[in-house]
C-alpha cells in the first residue's frame, strides 16, 4: 500500500535503494542476498536518520542563536509507537521505500513488522507526549522531550487459559534500536543520598552516590515543516562498572551490586495510568530525569560557560511539567542556581517559577502525587530543605493574601504533623507560571474541586488546553482508504496540516455517492482488521457484522464492567427468547485493555471479559449475532488497525472521573460513531460534531454527586432493572466461570454493595441508548452520513492545535523564523 500524497524528497528510489544497500553494507556488513527483513529495516532506518541529519542540526543552530523560547517537554512517558512509516513520511522517502525495497527483492510489510513497538508508556499521558512532539516540530517549534529510556517498557499482556492477565517482561532493546543515538560525550552525574553540611555560612550537599545519565537522542521530524526536533531520553549508567577489589576475592554479586543499582534506575517503567505506585525507585527515576534534563538545557544553551547568565534562562526555554513526575525538577532547579551557580533564593525563585509550567492529567485524588518528607530527606537531603524553603515561604505569602486560616492549612505544600509528606501538585500549582487541564470540563472541575484553592488565590495561572492527537500518524498512516478519500473530497492534501479543513466535508454528508465510497472505506478497513485479527490472533470476525470497540486503560472508573454488563444482557435476551434472533444487530465487540499488574478487580474484569467471550462463542445460538473479543497486548499497532475499522466507539466513564481521553478523538476523526457520558473530552467532541451525531447517555457530574451525597445504594439498581439482575446473577451463579461461584465473587460484591462509579445506576440508560444505537445503523446511509459529520468537526481535535493553544497561553513562543 504506498502513501499516495507523501511530500516528495527529491531523492529517487534508485537512489534510495542504493543508500539501503550502503548500510547493508558498510553498517551492517551483510549482502543484500545475505540481509533478512530485520536487516533491511535496521538499513532503511539508518538511511532516513542521515537524510534528517541536516535539518535536525540546523534546527538545533537555529534554536541556540535565534531569539525563538524553546519548550522542554519533561515527560515520564513516550509511547512513541513504531517510528519507520512516520520517519518515511514526514521525510518525504515513503514512495521511494516501497519502490526501493521492492527492488532489493524484499516485502515492505515484512521490513515494518521487523521493527519491534516501544512501549515507554502507559497510556493516554504518554502517547499525549509522543503526539504534542510530533506536533512541535511540524510547527516548527523548537522543543526538546526529556525523559527515561526505559529498558522494560510496559508489559507484554498474555492471558492464561482460564483468561486471566499475564504479564511478561517487554524487552524492546532485545534487538538494534537503530533510531536512537548514544551520546556518551554529553553525559550527565546524577547526585544522590549523603548529607547537607554547613560550609562557610552555606548549605552544602555531600551525596552519598551518583549515576551516569547518558543521553540517547531521537531525532523528531516534523511533517512538511524541514524542522527535526529531538527526544532525548536517559540512560542511567553505573560510574564504575564494578569494584575490581571485592571482584577479586571473587564475590561477583556484590562487585556488580553498584552497577546493578545504578542501572535499576532506567529499567522499568512504572505501571501507573492514575493507579497509586509509591516506590523509591519511582522518585529516584524521576529526580534522575529531571535532573539530567536541566542541567542538559543549561548546557546546550550555555555551552560550558562558568558564569553563565542564566537570569535569560526563562527566554531560552520553557519547561512544562507532564503530570507531577517531573516535578521534583523544581526545587532541583532551585538548587542547581544557588548551590551550583551562586544565585541569591530571590533570584532563583525568579527564574524557577519563570520556567515551569505544570499539566495535570487526572481528577483521580489517588493519582496526585503525594511522597513522604522522609524518603525525599534521604534521597534528596538538600532538596528537602529547598521544598521546606518553599513551603514556609508559601506560607507568608499565603497569610498576606488570605485570613482563612483553615485554607491556608489546607493547601500546605509540606503537610504537618509528625510524618509530613510533599504534595507534588502543590508545589507545581505554586510554582509553575501556569497550570492547565486536558479537557475543558477536566480544566474547570480542577478550578472548582481538585485544586480550587489555589485557583481562588491565583487565577490568572489556571487555563484549559484541550488535548489532541496527530493527524499524520492517527489518520495518514493509520488510515489510508480514509485519507485518500478525504483528499479526493477536499481536492487537497493540506488538511493533514491544517486539520480545521475537514470542516469542508460537510457538504458531502449530503451526497449519497460520497457516502457510499466513506461507507466502503469502512468496510474495507473492517476486512483489514479481520484478515489482521485472524493472522494475529486466530480470531474469526465477520466484517459484515458491526464493530463496537472499547480500547482504553482497564480501570473501574472507565467502566468496562458495564459494556460487559450489557453484553451479557443482550446474550441473556437471546438465550431466553426475549429478543428475537432476527431483531438483534449482529455485533463484534472487541476490547482492549491492560491491568495494571497490581490491580485486582481490573485483572479480575478481564478474566471476565474473556469467559464471557468464550461462552458466547461455544453457544450455537447466538452464533453471527453476537461475538466478543480481547485482543492481548492492545498497543499503538493494534490501535492503528482498530480505530478505523471501528463504527461504535465507547466513551462510558462515569462523568467527572475522565481528564479527557484521546482515543474518543482518534475514533471520531476516523468515522466511528460514539457513545459516551458527558466526560472529558467527550463534551467538546459532541459540542462540535452536533448532539445528533453522539449518541450521549448516563449521569451528569452534578447527579454523580448528588448520588454520593445521597448514599449511593447499588443494589437498588440492581433489583429494579430485571436485565441486569439477570447479568449479574449469571456472573454470580458460575456461568463464566465453569460453574464455580467463588471466581467473580468479589467482583460482584463489589458491584452490589459498593460500586464507587456507578455502573449499575446508570446500566438502564445504556442499555436505551445501545436500542436507538441499533435503530440507527439499520439505515447505513444515514449512519454513515453521521459518520462523515464526525470526521468533518473533529478537526478541532488535532494535536497542532493543542500545541498552537499552549503556544498562545502557556508557553509564548512560536515556530523558528523559516529562512526567506
Ligand atoms: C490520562 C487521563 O486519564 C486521560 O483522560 C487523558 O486523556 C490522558 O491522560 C492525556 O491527557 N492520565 C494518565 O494517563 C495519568 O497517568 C496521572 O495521569
Amino acid at each position: 500500500m504506498t502513501e499516495l500524497t507523501a511530500p516528495k524528497s527529491s531523492v529517487t528510489a534508485a537512489q534510495f535503494a542504493d543508500e539501503i544497500r550502503n548500510e547493508l553494507k558498510y553498517t551492517q556488513g551483510v549482502t543484500p542476498e545475505q540481509a533478512k527483513p530485520a536487516d533491511v529495516y535496521v538499513a532503511t532506518a539508518t538511511a532516513v536518520r542521515k537524510h534528517l541529519m541536516d535539518s535536525w542540526m540546523k534546527t538545533q543552530q537555529d534554536m541556540v542563536n535565534g531569539n525563538t523560547k524553546a519548550v522542554g517537554y519533561l515527560s515520564a512517558e513516550f509511547l512513541m509507537g513504531k517510528q519507520l512509516r512516520n520517519a518515511l513520511l514526514n521525510s518525504g522517502l515513503t514512495d521511494q521505500f516501497y519502490a526501493a525495497v521492492k527492488e532489493l527483492g524484499f516485502d515492505a510489510q515484512e521490513v515494518i513488522d521487523a521493527e519491534y513497538e516501544p512501549g515507554l508508556g502507559n497510556g493516554g499521558l504518554g502517547r499525549l507526549a509522543a503526539c504534542f512532539i510530533d506536533s512541535l516540530a511540524s510547527l516548527g517549534v523548537p522543543a526538546f522531550g526529556y525523559g527515561i529510556q526505559y529498558r522494560y517498557g510496559i508489559f507484554r499482556q498474555e492471558f492464561d487459559e482460564d483468561g486471566r492477565q499475564v504479564e511478561r517482561p517487554d524487552y524492546w532493546l532485545a534487538n538494534e534500536d537503530p533510531w536512537g543515538h548514544i551520546d556518551y560525550a554529553r553525559d550527565q552525574r546524577v547526585n544522590f543520598g549523603g548529607e547537607v553540611v554547613e560550609e562557610d555560612g552555606k548549605r552544602v550537599w555531600k551525596p552519598a552516590w551518583a549515576v551516569r545519565a547518558i543521553p540517547v537522542d531521537y531525532m523528531v521530524p516534523g511533517y512538511e515543516s524541514g524542522r527535526v526536533n529531538t527526544l532525548r531520553l536517559w540512560q542511567a549508567r553505573a560510574y564504575d562498572e564494578f569494584d575490581l577489589l571485592t571482584f577479586n576475592k571473587s564475590e561477583y554479586l556484590d562487585a556488580v551490586k553498584p552497577q546493578v543499582e545504578a542501572e535499576n534506575i532506567s529499567k522499568i517503567l512504572y505501571p501507573e495510568d492514575s493507579t497509586e505506585v509509591g516506590k523509591e525507585l519511582r522518585l529516584e527515576q524521576q529526580y534522575f530525569f529531571a535532573s539530567a534534563s536541566l542541567h542538559d538545557a543549561i548546557r546546550v544553551f550555555y555551552g560550558d560557560a562558568e558564569k553563565p547568565d542564566l537570569t535569560t534562562f526563562p527566554d531560552k526555554i520553557t519547561f512544562q511539567l507532564n503530570d507531577t513526575h517531573p516535578v521534583i525538577g523544581i526545587p532541583e532547579l532551585m538548587r542547581i542556581l544557588i548551590d551550583e551557580y551562586g544565585y541569591d533564593w530571590d533570584t532563583a525563585w525568579d527564574i524557577t517559577t519563570k520556567t515551569f509550567n505544570y499539566t495535570c492529567h487526572t481528577l483521580l485524588p489517588e493519582a496526585l502525587e503525594v511522597w513522604p518528607a522522609s524518603l525525599i530527606g534521604k534521597l534528596l537531603p538538600r532538596h528537602l530543605e529547598i521544598i521546606e524553603k518553599i513551603n514556609d515561604q508559601f506560607m507568608h505569602e499565603l497569610a498576606d493574601r488570605t485570613d482563612d486560616e483553615a485554607k491556608i492549612e489546607r493547601m500546605r505544600i509540606l503537610t504537618a504533623g509528625e510524618n509530613p509528606s510533599v504534595r507534588m501538585a502543590y508545589l507545581a500549582s505554586y510554582a509553575g507560571s501556569h497550570v492547565n487541564g486536558v479537557a475543558e470540563l477536566h480544566s474547570q472541575l480542577l478550578k472548582d474541586v481538585t485544586l480550587r484553592d489555589f485557583s481562588d488565590i491565583y487565577p490568572a495561572k489556571f487555563t484549559n488546553v484541550t488535548n489532541g492527537v496527530t493527524p499524520r500518524r492517527f489518520m495518514k498512516l493509520a488510515n489510508p482508504g480514509l485519507s485518500a478519500l478525504i483528499t479526493e473530497g477536499l481536492g487537497t492534501d493540506k488538511w493533514l496540516e491544517d486539520l480545521e479543513l475537514l470542516k469542508n466535508l460537510e457538504p458531502l454528508a449530503a451526497d449519497d455517492e460520497f457516502v457510499k465510497k466513506f461507507a466502503k472505506v469502512k468496510y474495507d478497513n473492517k476486512v483489514r482488521f479481520a484478515d489482521f485479527a485472524k493472522a494475529e490472533y486466530g480470531f474469526e470476525l465477520d466484517p459484515t457484522t458491526m464493530f463496537d470497540t472499547m480500547i482504553k486503560r482497564l480501570h473501574e472508573y472507565k467502566r468496562q464492567a458495564l459494556k460487559i454488563l450489557e453484553v451479557i444482557a443482550t446474550y441473556a435476551d437471546i438465550k431466553s427468547g426475549k429478543v428475537k434472533a432476527e431483531d438483534i444487530t449482529p455485533r463484534t465487540v472487541i476490547f482492549g485493555a491492560k491491568a495494571a499488574p497490581g490491580y485486582y478487580l481490573a485483572k479480575m474484569t478481564i478474566q471476565l471479559i474473556n469467559n464471557v467471550a468464550k461462552v458466547i462463542d461455544n453457544d450455537p445460538d447466538v452464533k453471527g449475532k453476537l461475538k466478543v473479543v480481547f485482543p492481548w497486548n492492545y498497543n499503538i499497532r493494534v490501535a492503528q488497525m482498530l480505530i478505523p475499522a471501528t463504527e461504535l466507539d465507547e466513551q462510558i466513564s462515569q462523568a467527572g472521573k475522565e481528564a479527557s481521553g484521546t482515543s474518543n478523538m482518534k475514533f471520531a476523526l476516523n468515522g466511528a460513531l460514539t457513545v459516551g457520558t458527558l466526560d472529558g473530552a467527550n463534551v467538546e467532541i459532541r459540542e462540535r460534531v452536533g448532539a445528533d451525531n453522539f449518541f450521549l447517555f448516563g449521569m451528569t457530574v452534578d447527579e454523580v454527586d448528588k448520588m454520593y451525597e445521597g448514599n449511593y445504594d447499588p443494589a437498588k439498581f440492581y433489583e429494579a432493572d430485571p436485565r441486569l439482575k439477570t447479568a449479574i446473577d449469571m456472573v454470580a451463579d458460575g456461568t463464566f466461570s465453569n460453574g464455580d461461584k467463588e471466581t467473580y465473587a468479589p467482583l460482584v460484591s463489589d458491584w452490589l454493595t459498593k460500586d464507587w462509579f456507578m455502573t449499575l445506576a446508570d446500566f438502564t440508560a445504556y442499555h436505551d441508548i445501545q436500542s436507538q444505537i441499533e435503530t440507527l445503523y439499520a439505515d447505513q446511509l444515514e449512519w454513515n452520513r453521521k459518520a462523515i459529520l464526525n470526521v468533518a468537526n473533529s478537526g478541532y481535535f488535532s494535536s497542532d492545535r493543542s500545541i498552537e493553544d499552549y503556544l498562545e497561553r502557556v508557553w509564548m513562543t512560536g515556530p523558528l523564523p523559516t529562512e526567506k
